[in-house]
């Protein structure tokens, strides 16, 4: 009997020793502790034992039992102890690597000027309308003085909204501000920007969708002279102090008398170069005294009232700041384009 238990606490410890893992070593703790295990086993034999030996044996049997169970316990720590730092090693995270860098966008080079444009006017005292983009022709011809069968009508052809053509995406944002002065009294001091549309093909100075901010002063006793000052101080703040203007006589139906702006070649500084084809300037912008018809059309008596106004291409404004020489670029989202503008 002392043999037999000798031999089943060295083979036990011996196997304990060298479990692989939890669940082996649960199968051997079974083998050998268990109901139907080995020790067991002997302990049942003690009965064939004479009664005086019997408690020697007993205490031997239990010393085993005891030496086993903490076997069992030592292998299952160390076991823990390896599974967690193999799993620390895999799991281990390099905190010192760079993160993913998060690229920022930036403004639309018509953005940064449509912006500061806006900033400007806000700055005289203006306010910011806007109107919808499908627009009765009522607003974009009648209203502004423009007659049924006056070639410039021609622009709304192909985006007609009606049959009847008396629906149709807007040509300019003037309607914008006919609208604003039906529904408020003078000082009216607005600028109108917003996308318009034309029958144009597409090339580099022309597209069927592009951008415009209309202004318009009215107020009693409004003359050129503002309408001078106040284009003349936007083109200094857009393309320099020493920026030079010019405005040439024009006709428009909604303005009288009308003008357009040039401002000095932004390139050659006047001497004629490719962009201004020898000329010295560049046209910027139209604008003129806003014409009696227009005001009386929304009421508002042209005895007492005068004003001015103005329409300017965003694209335009924006080729000129930047010397881009392909309208096209503006819209195609081009990064390698588009990074260029801070
Ligand atoms: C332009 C040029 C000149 C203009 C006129 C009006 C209104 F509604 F007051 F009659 N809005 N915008 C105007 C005047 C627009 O664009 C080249």
């Amino acid at each position: 009997m002392r043999e037999k238990l000798d031999a089943l606490r060295s083979s036990a410890l011996g196997d304990i020793g060298t479990a692989s893992c939890a669940a082996e070593l649960e199968i051997l703790r079974v083998k050998y502790l268990g109901k139907k295990g080995e020790l067991t086993a002997i302990l049942r034999q003690m009965g064939t034992l004479p009664a005086d030996e019997r408690p020697v044996f007993g205490a031997l049997a239990n010393s085993v039992r005891a030496d086993i169970e903490s076997a069992v316990a030592s292998r299952a720590s160390a076991l823990d102890a390896e599974a967690l730092a193999e799993r620390l090693l895999r799991e281990r995270l390099d905190v010192t690597v760079p993160g993913a860098r998060v690229e920022l966008g930036r403004r639309h080079p018509m953005s940064i000027v449509l912006d500061e444009t806006r900033d400007i006017f806000i700055g005289m005292g203006f306010s910011v309308a806007e109107g919808p983009e499908v627009e009765l022709s009522l607003y974009d011809f009648d209203k502004l003085n423009i007659p049924p069968n006056h070639t410039v009508r021609e622009w709304s052809d192909t985006f007609y909204i009606t049959e009847d053509e008396s629906v149709h995406l807007r040509c300019q944002t003037s309607p914008v501000q006919v609208r604003y002065m039906e529904a408020h009294r003078p000082p009216i001091r607005i600028i109108s920007p917003g996308r318009v549309f034309r029958r144009d093909e597409t090339d580099a100075s022309h597209s069927p969708m592009f951008h415009q901010i209309e202004g318009l002063v009215v107020d009693r006793g409004i003359t050129f002279g503002d309408l001078k000052g106040t284009l003349n101080a936007l083109v200094g703040r857009i393309y320099g102090e020493d920026a030079k203007t010019r405005f040439r006589p024009h006709h428009f139906p909604f303005t009288e008398p009308s003008c357009e702006v040039d401002v000095r070649c932004v390139v050659c500084g006047g001497a004629g170069c490719r962009t201004c084809k020898g000329e010295g300037w560049l046209e910027l912008l139209g604008a003129g005294m806003v014409h009696p018809k227009v005001l009386a059309g929304v009421g508002i008596d042209p005895d007492i009232y005068s004003g001015f106004a103005f329409g300017i291409g965003v694209e335009r404004m924006t080729m000129l700041r930047y010397n881009i020489d392909d309208m096209r670029l503006l819209y195609e989202n081009d990064l390698r384009f588009l990074s260029q503008f801070a």
